[in-house]
């Protein structure tokens, strides 16, 4: 076989990139995996920037998240009993929309498949070789059948479990990481929305988000143990802590609802530094994690495919090699901006098991900050919808 842009991994990053490398009469091929229905209801992200809905919508695959999304244009914060709006659009003109991630991958893999684009599902044993050649290639087997991709590029948006990142040299990476102590218990309940607007919450009992999914299904996370078990938590005990966190003294609760998925993730920053090795590149998860609390997981990976995908649009179509030369160098610069406030927004408003009470009366005070001085609420505004210079 053989293609121009080898792809491993069917998540935004991979589907995107092979979109987008289509629009520009540039051939890939996506080799993912997990099947498609996997793919397409796992449950992860929900927050696009601006600049992210922009990109699906010149990519064609805007429609369903125009008329199913929900455009917000501000969230609360929550604290010591009161909420405090950040008004997202007037401080910044941009605005966010909440459009779940497994859905974006729905319109992807259809618009993919539309355009006859090949991604392969269910590949297993794939490996990558001669990335110092200008004829890399991906072994994989699908069916029973063993394949040799041979390429120009490889793409890896194969995640943080994936096998791109440990096909770079360990002498030629950097890894940076930091693990929190603390994870988020996430929960899918069938309701109507507690709020017109995401809601996060800090709390002597730890963190808390109300997000939504539509009007009928909304999206919760509170912080707990990343070693507990889901088994150890009642609806009526969750609903009991999320009361706890998240409810105001001005008397708005949490709108209870049947829950109908639980899941506990675990938190860590993550960056690996250099994103590229000979003709192998790595976007998305892949290179880096951010702690969900910015909301910029699915952002990034939207991001360094923008970047790549005018990088090898400019080496077809005018044999530079420039922008591919410098894409690590381009990416990293809004990773670190993300990774930073991820992490300010995660150290702001979790439980830190480590602070005295002096530092969580820090936490209240940076708080009583990002709400009161129009500053500091440009800044928290800024980063969250994805705009802050880098
Ligand atoms: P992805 O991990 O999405 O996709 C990688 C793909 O590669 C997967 O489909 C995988 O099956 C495939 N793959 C792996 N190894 C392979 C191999 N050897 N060969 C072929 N295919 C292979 N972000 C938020 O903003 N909010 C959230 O609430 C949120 N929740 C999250 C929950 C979880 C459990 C995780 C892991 C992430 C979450 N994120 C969240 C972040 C998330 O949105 C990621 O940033 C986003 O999925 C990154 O997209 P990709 O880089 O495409 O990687
Ligand atoms: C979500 O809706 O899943 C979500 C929203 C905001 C975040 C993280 C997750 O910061």
């Amino acid at each position: 076989m053989r293609t121009q842009v080898g792809i491993i991994g069917a998540g935004p990053a991979g589907l995107l990139l092979s979109h987008l490398l289509h629009r520009q009469g540039i051939e890939s091929v996506v080799l993912e995996t997990r099947e498609r229905e996997r793919i397409e209801s796992t449950i992860r992200a929900g927050v696009l920037e601006q600049r992210t809905t922009d990109l699906l919508t010149e990519a064609g695959v805007g429609q369903r998240m125009k008329a199913e999304g929900a455009l917000h244009h501000g969230f609360e914060l929550a604290f010591e009993g009161r909420r405090r709006r950040i008004d997202l659009t007037a401080l910044t003109g941009h605005s966010i929309t909440v459009y779940a991630q497994h859905e974006v991958l729905k319109d992807l893999v259809a618009a993919r498949l539309a355009a006859n684009g090949a991604v392969y599902f269910n590949v297993s044993n794939t490996s990558i070789s001669d990335i110092d050649t200008d004829t890399p290639s991906i072994r994989f087997t699908h069916g029973d059948a063993e394949h040799v991709l041979h390429c120009d590029f490889v793409i890896g948006c194969d995640g943080s479990h994936g096998i791109s990142r440990a096909s770079i040299p360990a002498a030629r990476r950097k890894d940076y990481e930091r693990v929190f102590p603390f994870g988020w218990f996430g929960i899918l309940v069938e309701a109507p929305p507690t709020s017109d607007e995401l809601i996060y919450a800090r709390h002597e009992r730890g963190f808390a988000l109300v997000s939504t999914r539509s009007p009928s299904v909304q999206r919760m996370y509170f912080q707990c143990d990343p070693q507990d078990s889901t088994h150890n938590w009642s609806d009526d005990r969750i609903w009991s802590e999320l009361h706890a966190r998240v409810d105001s003294a001005e008397g708005h609760a949490v709108t209870e609802g049947k829950i109908f998925q639980k899941n506990i993730v675990g938190m860590r920053s993550f960056v690996s530094t250099t994103m590229q090795h000979g003709r192998l590149f790595l976007a998305g998860d892949a290179a880096h994690i951010v702690p969900p609390t910015g909301a910029k997981g699915l952002n990034l990976a939207v991001s360094d495919v923008r970047i790549l995908s005018s990088a090898l649009k400019a080496f077809y179509a005018e044999n530079r090699m420039d922008l591919l030369d410098t894409y690590s160098e381009t990416a990293l610069k809004r990773i670190w901006r993300a990774e930073h406030f991820s992490y300010w927004m995660t150290r702001m408003m979790h439980r830190l098991d480590d602070a005295s009470e002096f530092e969580q009366r820090l936490q209240v005070a940076e708080l009583e900050y990002v709400t009161t001085s129009p500053a500091a609420a440009l800044v928290l505004a800024e980063n969250y919808v994805g705009i802050a210079a880098v």
